[in-house]
Formats: C-alpha cells, structure tokens, sequence
C-alpha cells in the first residue's frame, strides 16, 4: 500500500510510501482521496499529520505519467478534498517538497518542515507549470514577489527561508514525526482553507521583475504561462485562478517543450550510468588530490572543497602554489559574498585545503586529479611520480580534453586505476563532466569517478576515448562547418545570431573571442605538424591569430570589443571577403535557417558517428551533452531529441 492510514489518539497520520521519492502517482492519489474520504466519517479525529516514509516528502507527480492520459483521481480534486476536510491537515516534510509535492502541503492547513528540507515548484524547468493549485495557494501564503521567484525561475527555497517566507507555520525540532504530533496536539488558531484567503498585493518591484524574467526565458514557453497564471491568481477569484492555471498546464502538458525537458530530465540520469558498474560500490572518497593549479586545477580544486572534500593540490614552486592558493580563495570569497558560504563554513572550507610542492603531499588521497599543461610527456611524467607517491588504491585522473588517456595510463605500473575526468572551465560553475573510459581501466576507477561527479551535483556522461571526446568532437566538427559558412558567404556575427535566435546564449564565433583564438590556433598548428590538416581546410581563423586577433582578451578577434561590446569589424569582413576571393568562391548570403540547419546536421551526423562508434553509450547521452557543455536550448531536448522529431 503506498498509502496507509493509521490513528493514535484523535490524531490520524497518513503515509505516504512510495519509493524512491514518493511521487504522485495515481496509486498514491487514490489512497490520499480515500483516506480523506475515511477521516471525514472519523468524527473522533481532530487532526491529520501527512507524511512521507523514505528519504523524503513527495516531489511531485510522477513525470513517468506524463505523455499518458491522465487518469483519475486527479491531483487538484484530491488536494481540494484535503483542503476541505472536516480536520485539519497538516503537513510534515523532509528532504524536498516540490511540484504536486509542495502543493499537497498548500493543500493542508498547516506545513511543519524539518530545517534540512528544500520546498520548490520546479514545473517550468520541465516545461510546465504547477498544475494542482501552486499558482493561486502560494500567493496567499507568500509575499506575490517570493511566489513569482518560485513559480517562475522552478527554485526551491531552504526550510529557514521557507518560515520566514510564511510559507511553513514551524521549524521541527528533533524528530519531525514527534514534533508533528506535537504541533497536532496544541494547534495554532485555525486560519481557514488556503484558498479562502485573500492574495497578497503585488509591490511595484512585481511587474518589472516579471517582465525580466519573461525575457531571460529566451524561447522557452512555459516561465511565461507561469507568469499569467500568478497574475490572474492576484486578480480573480480562487476557483476561476485554478480554472485558468489547469488550462494552461494541460496546454503546457501537449507541448513539445515538455517533452522535451522530461526527455532531458531521465537523459540526465541515466547518462552516469555505465552497465559494467551495476553492482559495484561506490569507494570511499573523501581525500582528494589535484596536480596543477592554473585555471582549471585551482577551479577543480575548488569544486571539491565546495562539496566537503578535502583538497591537497600539488604545485610545482612554491609561487606556483602560492599562485594557485590565491585563486582558489579567489572562488572561495566569491561563494562567500553570494551567500553559498556562511563565514564559519568558508573558515571551515578553507581548513580543509592545503597546497604542495613535493608529491608525497598526495599519500593520503583517495582520488587524484591532474591538470597540468596539455602535453603528453609533461602529463607521464606527472603520472609516473603519482604512481610512486600515492596510495596503491588511490584513482588517478587526468582532465585532458583531448590527448590519449591510454598513453598516459601506460605511464604507471597499473593501468586499471587511471580514469579520464574531463571538466569544463569554469569547473567549479559546468554542470558537466565527461567519464573517459580508457581501455585497461578499472570498475572501481569508473565507479569513483561517478561518485566523484554524484558528490559534486555534476551531470556525468561516460565516453570512450577519441579526440575531443564527446563534447569537443561535435565542437570541431561544427566549428569546421560554421567556418566553410564563412568562406562560402556568411559572416560570423550573422551565424552568431542565428545560434541565439535558435537558443542558444551566445554564438560559436563570440564564445571563441571570450575563451581565446590561441588555444585552438595551438592545436590547429600541430595538427599541421603531424599532417592531419584537412583537404578543405580553412585558413580564416589562422589569418585573424596571424595578424594578432586572439579575441577580446586582445580587443580584437572575430569582432571589435570596444565599451564591453562586441562590434561587427569591417575588418574581419575585408579579411573573409579576401580569403574567398584567393579561393575563386563566389560569395552567398545565407539565411538564419539555412546555417541553423547546416549546424543542426553536422552537430546530429557527428552526434550519430559517436553513438555508433560506441563512444557515447546513447543518443541521448549526446543530447545531455550538448545541452550541459554548449548551452545547446534545453527545451529543444538536444540535437538527437530534435532529429527524432
Ligand atoms: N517522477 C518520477 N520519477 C522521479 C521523479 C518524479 N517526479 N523525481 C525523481 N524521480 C526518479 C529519478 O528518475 C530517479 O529514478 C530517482 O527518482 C532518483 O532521482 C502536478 C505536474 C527529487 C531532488 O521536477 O528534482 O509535480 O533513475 O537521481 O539526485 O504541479 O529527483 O533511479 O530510476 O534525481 O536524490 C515536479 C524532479 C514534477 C522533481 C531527488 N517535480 N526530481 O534527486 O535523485 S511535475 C520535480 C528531482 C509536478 C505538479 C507538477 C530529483 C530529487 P532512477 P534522482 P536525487
């Protein structure tokens, strides 16, 4: 039974059990209607506690169901039912309230939350809205603004603010089900059913906020409907508000937005799943080492010391590792001026990293992750030292994004505990890390690395090894196409702004001015050096690295950067225009179509090449991809989502 009802004394408790997360599913709604339904003939009852057994409250429908006919009891007939019952509900939470979840709450009469729960409305963020009366309780608990946040950007609030908000009537102290009898036991005044209360009144912040957050949702539907239904919430009637707010939910349900980000939400999950790990436990991992403290060590480093590990990060001067001390504190101040961090726990955070120079700095450390320079004999050597200072058990890890994992793990005496774990920079902020399946290695070094990746909140994605991997491969390869484009007739910032118009937040040509031409000018020449430059090779980008161009960090790349902006140059068009002339192509417009469709194809044949050369376990393991590394528009549900219609 995932819903069972039991009583103790005039207090009636209704469990809810349904594992893993108590989702809202119809079993689950069928038990909460008819428990109601009991507890309406239990005159004795004077109040019912709702709960959840597990790890947490319910967080939210069952996004299984979704794409299937509804079936009854529906969830805002059952909370209606609750809303209305002869006792009072109240609801007692732990681990995350969210969508239908925290609207079972609304429902209630009183919330009762343990101080480590989360409460939130995530519906946009799967291309919905909340369907079960979110948008018309909420305001009436909550100041219009905290509901407009909530509703509109999908993120949840901690228990602390939650109270404050007005949201829940009490922090539980001790054991939540105790506490909840309690509070059953002495209830507060009764206010009445949520619904019969006024909403509150919008400030003057409400509208321009409402209006930035429409726009910041780019093509993506949903954030505006939210927006519509919190409006006519303020202003109607509660039964007409809920009429509206289910109207557009079951508009929302039929759009392929929704399917789409419900696509990207399992995708997501089932990326960091490799079948050889079935079974096999996650190490131990709590003592982390990192080799090389530039850009992505010092943000490595970071991301760990974020996430409770401790982090020794082996430099190979002491400057070096005063260097990289310094800009590991950087990104500590930074989570400390926005909130991530409290003082005592940035104190805290800091105890647990230390700096060296000498390898056997490293002894103690579970996991070990190199960053240094990208070169093979620099990254064996590195390896060679790691194998003699290390625990014998200690994973191995190299971040290199393009260079052969096998060749470096041939540098240590057991290849099987060396593992590829590619971030991307900033690595404390991507969500992304690519798992590089090397071809002697390990379970146990597969299985910390998604650990590592679960601890960090990261989405992991295994690849197999080639060059670039998964995400830089695809990059190349339509980085290639856009620059034909460019020969053929199309300028960069015209194929720049066909990619934002399509969704993504910024253009190919505008993101290499931001991370620096020379990096791939570097890879570009050697490339040269080893032969391996294609037959329709495109001298453009070299002439712009030639004549200095290396991007905003210069003033100039593919674009002007003058006042923080970034200008179209005549320039780079009198370059482009000469370099097609010495060709003998004859220049084409191009509309934002024709080079979306020239991107899509080469991103989805790319995409193709690597699920069937067995790199990439899935499609959609493609589709996460490009969404998590390039900011490919996550309600499109990624390239390969999209080519299967
Ligand atoms: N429905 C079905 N399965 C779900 C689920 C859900 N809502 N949430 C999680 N799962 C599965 C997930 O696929 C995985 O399964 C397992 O649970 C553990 O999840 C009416 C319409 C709750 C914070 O958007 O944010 O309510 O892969 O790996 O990292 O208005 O899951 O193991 O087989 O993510 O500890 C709104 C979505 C729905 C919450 C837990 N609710 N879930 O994170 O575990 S729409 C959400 C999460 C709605 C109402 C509307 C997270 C989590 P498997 P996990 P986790």
């Amino acid at each position: 039974m995932s819903v069972q009802l039991t009583t103790e004394g005039r207090i009636a408790i209704v469990t809810i059990d349904n594992p893993p997360v108590n989702a809202l599913g119809q079993e689950v709604r069928a038990g909460l209607l008819d428990a109601a339904g009991q507890l309406d003939q239990m005159p004795e009852i004077a109040a019912v506690i709702v709960k959840c057994a597990g790890r947490s409250f319910v967080a939210g429908a069952d996004i299984r169901e979704f794409g299937k006919p509804p079936q009854p009891p529906h969830l805002p007939d059952v909370l209606l039912a609750i809303e209305n019952a002869r006792a009072p509900w109240i609801a007692a939470i732990h681990g995350t309230a969210l969508g239908g979840g925290l609207e079972l709450a609304l429902a209630c009469r009183f919330r009762i939350a343990d101080p480590r729960a989360r409460l939130g409305l995530p519906e946009v963020t799967l291309g919905l809205i909340p369907g079960a009366g979110g948008t018309v309780r909420l305001p009436r608990l909550v100041a219009a603004e905290d509901a407009l946040e909530m509703i509109v950007t999908g993120k949840p609030v901690n228990a602390t603010r939650a109270q404050a908000m007005g949201l829940i009537d009490a922090l539980a102290e001790g054991d939540l089900s105790e506490f909840a009898k309690s509070f059953a036991q002495n209830l507060p005044d009764d206010p009445g059913p949520v619904l019969g209360r006024a909403p509150k009144t919008p400030g003057p912040e409400f509208e321009p906020r409402a209006e930035a957050l429409i726009r910041r949702a780019r093509g993506q539907n949903s954030p505006r409907a939210a927006v519509d239904a919190l409006r006519a919430a303020l202003s109607l009637p509660a039964d007409q508000a809920l009429a509206r707010e289910r109207a557009k939910f079951l508009a929302l349900r039929d759009d392929p937005q929704s399917k789409a980000l419900s696509h990207v939400f399992f995708a997501e999950r089932q990326a960091g799943r490799l079948d050889r790990l079935k079974g096999v436990d996650a190490p131990e991992l709590s003592d982390v080492g990192v080799v090389g403290g530039g850009t992505m060590g010092a943000g490595i480093a970071a991301a760990c010391l974020l996430r409770g590990f401790t982090v020794t990060l082996l430099e190979q001067t002491h400057e070096a590792a005063k260097a990289a001390r310094d800009r590991v504190e950087g990104i500590l101040a930074d989570s400390l001026t926005r909130g991530v961090l409290t003082p005592r726990s940035h104190a805290a955070t800091l105890a647990r990293f230390a700096t060296a120079t000498e390898a056997r700095a490293l002894a103690r450390a579970d996991l070990v992750i190199e960053a240094v320079f990208e070169d093979m004999g620099v990254k064996r050597e590195v390896f060679a030292r790691l194998d003699a200072a290390c625990k014998s058990d200690a994973v191995l890890a190299s971040n290199t994004s393009y260079l052969d994992i096998n060749e470096i793990a041939r540098a240590v005496a057991d290849p099987a505990r060396v593992v590829g774990l590619h971030f991307f920079s900033p690595a404390h902020v991507m969500k992304l890390l690519e798992i590089v399946v090397p071809d002697q290695v390990g379970d146990r070094a597969l299985a910390m690395g998604a650990a590592l990746a679960k601890r960090l909140g990261k989405i992991a994605v295994f690849a197999g090894v080639c060059d670039g991997f998964i995400a830089n491969r695809i990059m190349s390869a339509y980085r290639a196409e856009c620059e034909r484009m460019l020969e053929a007739g199309a300028l960069p910032w015209e194929i720049d702004a066909a990619m934002v118009e399509f969704g993504f937040p910024m253009g190919l040509f505008r993101m290499q001015d931001l991370a620096g031409l020379d990096i791939a000018w570097a890879m570009r020449k050697r490339r040269a050096a080893e032969g391996r430059q294609p037959a329709d090779y495109v001298r453009i980008p070299d002439l712009l690295c030639e004549a200095g161009r290396l991007g905003q960090k210069t003033g100039r790349g593919w674009y002007l950067h003058q006042d923080g902006k970034a200008l179209p140059d005549p320039e780079v068009t009198a370059l482009i225009e000469a370099e097609s002339a010495r060709k003998g192509i004859t220049r084409t417009r191009f509309s934002a179509d024709q080079i979306m469709n020239r991107i899509l194809t080469t991103i989805q044949a790319e995409g193709q090449a690597i699920v069937d050369e067995g790199i990439a376990a899935r499609a959609s393991d493609i589709d996460v991809v490009m969404i998590n590394a390039f900011g490919f528009p996550r309600w499109s549900g990624g390239p390969m989502h999209l080519h299967d219609g």
